[in-house]
């Protein structure tokens, strides 16, 4: 070959391996931005994600901001209305009743004296209805002395120191018409006792009953008004009370020990009593000194 033909030959080689170089070079650029490409694709994609979780975090802050300003407001709604209970009258009683429980008790402790064992006295009245149109026989049975009154006649009076003894009486009453009766009775010493009985041709001897006797005028309801004495005269009066009937054995103890409370629909003060002898059953009240006395003495 001739040197002319060499060197031509030597530039196309040249120029044919610059072009494959070129060549290869941009076939790597080719590559390389594709995969750039799928890289940014994947970015944009997941700063989407990114963007929409933010946005969804931030309405979620949003919402929780709001929730705390509506406690917020509820507190303030509670506390006025706490301050307003406070100042309200209403609200009075709730932190008035130590007070109220201090200045009570000792008053009814004082109301509720207790009677005496002996030398006592006590006096039943009211209205007694007989079942039936007959001679009606009363029996008392007493420790120690007895009188009993039926229509205004005095038809048993003992009035004397003794054991249980039974004394009688009879009068004659008409069914359903009611009458007045007075029993009193007075204790000295030892035992005590103090019952009514009744019986008639058409009923045997039994304990007057309760649905029998009425308390005075204005009471209602049934059984006699017994008022209780601290000595044997009638003149230290302490309790003023319902008995349903007469049937008492009180032994060597007062009379007011234990005393149940009052039976039958009182509309006068003795409701008050009531309600005292239930808050200390054992520590019955007593009676005012005013109280008027029965109408039929
Ligand atoms: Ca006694
Ligand atoms: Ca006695």
């Amino acid at each position: 070959m001739r040197p002319l033909e060499i060197g031509l030959a030597s530039a196309v080689a040249v120029a044919v391996l610059s072009a494959a170089v070129n060549h290869a070079r941009t076939s790597s650029s080719n590559a390389a931005l594709a995969a750039s490409r799928i890289e940014l694709d994947r970015l944009s994609t997941e700063n989407a994600a990114l963007r929409s979780r933010l946005a969804s975090l931030e309405k979620e802050a949003a919402e929780l901001r709001g929730a705390v300003g509506e406690l917020a407001d509820l507190k303030g709604r509670v506390a006025e209305l706490e301050g307003a209970l406070r100042r309200s009258p209403a609200a009075e009683p709730k932190t008035a009743p130590p007070d109220v429980a201090l200045v009570t008790r000792p008053v009814r402790e004082e109301k509720a004296e207790p009677m005496e064992a002996d030398t006592f006295s006590v006096r039943w009245t009211g209205l007694v209805s007989p079942r039936f149109s007959e001679v009606y026989t009363f029996y008392t049975e007493s420790d120690d002395g007895v009188r009993l009154w039926v229509n205004g006649q005095l038809l048993i009076d003992n009035w004397t120191d003794h054991a249980p003894q039974e004394d009688s009486g009879t009068i004659e009453l008409a069914a359903g018409k009611k009458y007045e009766i007075k029993m009193e009775m007075y204790e000295n010493g030892g035992g005590a006792v103090a019952r009514l009985f009744w019986e008639s041709p058409s009923q045997t001897k039994e304990i007057v009953p309760q649905e029998c006797l009425f308390p005075p005028a204005p009471e209602t309801g049934n059984g006699l008004r017994g008022e209780y004495f601290d000595d044997m005269e009638f003149g230290e009066r302490k309790v003023v009370r319902r008995d349903a009937t007469i049937d008492f054995d009180w032994g060597e103890g007062s009379p007011t020990d234990g005393m149940a409370p009052d039976e039958g629909d009182n509309e006068d003060e003795e409701d008050d009593e009531e309600e005292e002898e239930e808050d200390a059953p054992a520590a019955p009240a007593a009676a005012p000194d005013e109280k008027p006395e029965p109408e039929f003495e």
